[in-house]
């Protein structure tokens, strides 16, 4: 999600052609998003000289990885170098290790980015350099791998899922004009990079107010069709949710999960007559418990979290430290006086860096353009 990927030092030398080829592999590994996740996105080119003889990237989960699928389509690579995102793995999984294919290749210089997190794939820069194969690499910082492959990163290790949270907002932090209408505060652009964004996610979760005012679909109706389609998450402390609501009317797809409190669940259930899962959660403070939400998602498979809103919701989430990540869309309108404010301050003397921990947040990806918005991606510190 880097603009223009920025690749730093590490391990090894680069030259400024090096640096160029590794920039276009983490471009091509971003084809794979919406099809590849939970593993990561990654892109390989294979260099004579300053030749590109071959590119590619992983996409599909399950497929060839970036590194086989770029060496496979070309007869011979001997004495050239191999650019690749991620460390080339050295493990059986669901496909053979790259390090063999590379090592039968006759790749003799093999230049990645970021180091390999999982301990049974790692060690893939070792076995290459024990024979023979000149390695270079990682290069960066792991804020700068996170950040172009965040569900992955954060999933290694092992602390739940992964959380974004996205916010349309207007240049006075509003997200709607007073009593909550809807309306469209950020362009066609925007919404169209929401729902690419989507496709990357295996649940989108909402708050009450948002379901309620906008009764929105939750699908990925983008340029990317998701290889699985992100679950729907509504939270519904009250049990007020109905049969009606276009989250729960979705034909194709998993089921939708409504979240509500252990003594509602049951006659929610009834209530929703199995057009949704019913999920109990315990309440805290005013809502429900979004840190055991979180495991009850991650029980259910779900390694990554798309939160669309509102703003109560998102200031819970922020307040709990639950977000990983914030996508703003700030457009180019001012709501005033009375609108829905972004990041409701609730409690008397608190202030906003405070109260959200803003101030650890590290802006890694550059912002972006879309129409007349832009787009702001904050990363949580660690
Ligand atoms: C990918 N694509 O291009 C690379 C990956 O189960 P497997 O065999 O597909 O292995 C998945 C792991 O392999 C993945 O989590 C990551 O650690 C490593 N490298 N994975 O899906 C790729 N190079
Ligand atoms: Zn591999």
């Amino acid at each position: 999600m880097i603009a223009s990927p920025r690749i730093g030092s590490g391990n090894g030398r680069l030259s400024g052609a090096d640096r160029r080829f590794l920039a276009r592999a983490i471009e091509r590994g971003r084809r794979g998003w919406g099809r590849v996740h939970p593993n990561p996105m990654v892109g390989a080119l294979v260099v004579r000289g300053e030749e590109v003889l071959g590119e590619a990237f992983h996409a599909e989960y399950g497929g060839p990885h970036a590194e086989v699928s770029a060496l496979s389509a070309l007869d011979d690579v001997r004495g050239a170098t191999l650019y690749c995102s991620l460390e080339p793995c050295n493990h059986r999984g669901k496909t053979a290790p790259c390090t063999e294919a590379i090592l039968a290749s006759g790749i003799t210089r093999v230049v990645f980015w970021a180091a390999e997190p999982g301990v049974e794939q790692s060690g893939g820069a070792e076995r290459l350099r024990s024979r023979g194969v000149v390695v270079d690499g990682p290069f960066g910082k792991p804020s700068e791998w996170a950040a172009e492959n965040p569900a992955f990163f954060r999933n290694a290790s092992g602390r739940g899922p992964y959380v974004a949270l996205k916010l349309a907002v207007s240049v006075d932090g509003r997200i709607a004009p007073a009593g909550g209408k809807r309306v469209w505060l950020t362009g066609e652009e925007s919404r169209r990079e929401v729902h690419r964004l989507r496709a990357g996610f295996d649940a989108i979760l909402v708050g009450r107010r948002t379901w309620e005012a906008d009764d929105p679909m939750l699908t990925a109706r983008g340029v990317v069709v998701p290889r699985v389609p992100p679950v729907a998450v509504l939270l519904d402390r009250r049990g007020r949710a109905s049969i009606g609501l276009r989250a729960l009317r979705r034909r194709s797809g998993p089921r939708s999960i409504v979240a509500t409190t252990p003594v509602g669940a049951g006659p929610l259930a009834r209530r929703l007559s199995g057009c949704a899962d019913v999920v109990a959660v315990p309440v805290q403070g005013k809502g429900l418990d979004l840190a055991f939400l979180m495991e009850v998602l991650e029980a259910r498979g779900v390694s990554s979290v798309l939160c669309e809103g509102g703003g109560v919701l998102a200031a819970s989430l922020l307040r709990e430290e639950l977000v990983d990540r914030l996508y703003l869309f700030v457009a180019p309108v001012v709501v005033g006086e009375g609108g829905v404010p972004a990041f409701p301050i609730t409690q008397p003397g608190e202030c906003a860096p405070e109260a959200f921990r803003f101030r650890g947040w590290k802006s890694v990806v550059d912002p972006s353009r879309f129409g007349n918005d832009t787009l702001i991606v904050l990363d949580r510190g660690d």
